[in-house]
């Protein structure tokens, strides 16, 4: 026994100096903010799903194997130009003012953004990748983002905005975002200082541009097809029913079809982008029936969409090599998420826009070995206003009172706060470009989702997401629901309250129709 307590005060000793030689539980985390664009939960295979075994995702999937997978992550507001800003601001679009991509104007530069708290907070601070707010990004030591189509950026040989200056590079804009990245982290980081770097890919945003080397990795197989590829949209018609994200909407660029060699300029573009004349489809040869064409255009999406995909499980494995050879992987906090979920031929969709699950979940994985116990999971509520609260925790530094998320830094450790919120808020205001989607809000809890499509329709959906997961089935007239439907009206108006979202449904419809000034994609 003596021997075994010499043991454990030696061993005791051991750990407390070692630990004081690299300060390594002291040191503030370094943080590495990895997100996709329309990357779904459902295309990465630690979240399961259809392509799970097909097209797996092994180094996205580490961060879950070695950290901890949030299931119920939500955006509020499922497009690009505005949650990126919800994420920044922690804020509501009713607060960052940065409504909609259309028309959105640019995000005011001049509010409280959460890489500006780490750059005060010392923090050595870096952007690399898709930043699409229109406004220069403010809180970083150093940015290299995507110029071109409205800042949403070229998948091959991407211009970028380098701190300021224009420059056109050579290559596959996904390889290149993480060569920018790693370069950065080698030659002109400042080991004095914890780091913060946000690494936004492009991929795996339309018009899907695999690399080279991908092009025809799923070639000779099908694709299987969700359960809702065929969906009716009954009790829907005006809403699902009613949009330009079905098949029928991808266009010839998206099926990189060749165009006769006598076309160009204008009437070239025409051909690509705005080939369907009212009530065609395209279809690769005349003979194709409809019902064929409708498959062998989700194939062609699907497989190059989950191609684009793969290059960026890639480079997350370069980076987390990275990490692992350099010691860093311990204290570093890797997150993993997107700027919402897609349709993926889920209720014979592409895009996303919806509060359906498929869009407004989002991915979201986070690795911190110092702090998180590997291999778990969290059910609870979040959203994209609570990233910023979040980090900003993890690091040690406060969240100022007018930030409208949470900090689910607790959570993540396994400890829910009792009060935590039970139901999330959403609203989505673009219209009708591009995907003809009515603006809405609504609520979801862990059980239930309600919605009012507002614009120029008057609609409310209801689902039991217990009894109907793929929201098929709109309850909103059933009899045995009216108390359930009026109670989350109630709770519907106390969050339109809290987050000061509660005005009239003609001021909602003016934010849809105000021209704030951009014209981005
Ligand atoms: C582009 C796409 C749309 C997409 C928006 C918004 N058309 O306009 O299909 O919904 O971006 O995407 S494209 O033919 O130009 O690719 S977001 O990620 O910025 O929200
Ligand atoms: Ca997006």
């Amino acid at each position: 026994r003596k021997n075994v307590i010499l043991f454990l005060a030696l061993f005791l000793l051991y750990s407390c100096t070692s630990q004081e030689d690299n300060g390594s539980t002291t040191d503030r985390p370094n943080i590495i903010y990895i997100m996709a664009d329309d990357h779904a939960a459902h295309a990465i295979s630690a979240y399961g799903g259809i392509y799970d075994d097909l097209a797996p995702t092994p180094n996205i999937d580490r961060l879950a194997k070695e950290g901890v997978k949030f299931n119920n992550v939500f955006a509020t507001n499922a497009i690009c130009g505005p949650s990126r800003a919800s994420i920044l601001t922690g804020k509501y679009a009713n607060l960052h003012g940065y409504y909609k991509n259309q028309s959105g104007g640019k995000f005011d530069a001049s509010q409280w953004t959460f890489p500006q708290e780490f750059q005060n907070g010392g923090y050595q601070t870096a952007l690399f990748g898709k930043w699409h707010l229109g406004s220069e990004p403010k809180g970083f030591d150093n940015f290299k983002y995507h110029e071109g189509a409205g800042q949403q950026g070229f998948y091959w040989d991407p211009l970028y905005n380098e701190n300021g200056k224009e420059i056109k590079e050579q290559g596959y804009a996904t390889n290149l975002s993480t060569d920018f990245a790693l370069e950065w982290l080698q030659e002109q980081r400042n080991e004095d200082q914890p780091f913060m770097m946000l690494l936004q890919y492009k991929a795996p945003h339309r018009a899907w541009e695999p690399d080279k080397k991908y092009e025809d990795l799923w070639e000779d197989i099908e694709m299987p097809y969700p359960d809702t590829f065929n969906d009716d949209y009954e009790g829907r018609e005006n809403t699902a029913g009613d949009t330009w994200m079905t098949m029928h909407y991808l266009n010839r660029k998206d099926m990189k079809m060749d165009p006769p060699d006598s076309l160009e300029g204008q009437a070239l573009r025409d051909w690509l982008w705005y080939g369907n004349e009212p009530g065609e489809v395209v279809k690769p040869n005349p003979d194709m029936s409809d019902e064929e064409a409708k498959k062998w255009k989700y194939q062609r999406y699907i497989k190059d969409y989950l191609a684009t995909v793969k290059s960026v499980d890639d480079n997350v494995g370069r980076v987390l090599d990275y990490l692992d050879k350099q010691g860093l992987t311990d204290n570093t906090i890797v997150v993993y998420t997107s700027d919402q979920g897609f349709y993926l031929g889920d209720h014979g969709f592409f895009d996303k826009r919806f509060i359906y699950e498929e869009s407004l979940r989002m991915p979201f994985l986070v690795r911190y070995p110092e702090k998180l116990k590997a291999g778990t999971e969290n059910n609870d509520i979040i959203t994209n206003i609570d990233f910023a609260p979040t980090l900003l925790d993890f690091a040690g530094i406060s969240t100022p009172d007018e930030v409208q998320g949470r900090s689910f830094a607790s959570n993540a450790m396994g400890n829910t706060p009792e009060d935590w919120r039970q139901s999330m808020y959403y609203h989505y205001y673009e219209w009708p470009f591009w995907h003809h989607v009515q603006p809405h809000y609504g609520i979801r809890t862990q059980r239930y989702k309600l919605a009012h499509f507002y614009y120029s329709i008057d609609e409310w959906e209801f689902y039991d997401l217990e009894k109907d997961p793929d929201e098929l089935k709109n309850l909103i007239n059933e009899p045995q629901y009216q108390d359930k439907i009026e109670e989350l009206k109630q709770r519907l108006n106390g969050l339109q309250e809290t987050y000061k979202d509660d005005k009239s449904l003609e001021e909602y419809r003016m934010i849809t129709d105000t021209d704030f000034g951009n014209k981005t994609e």
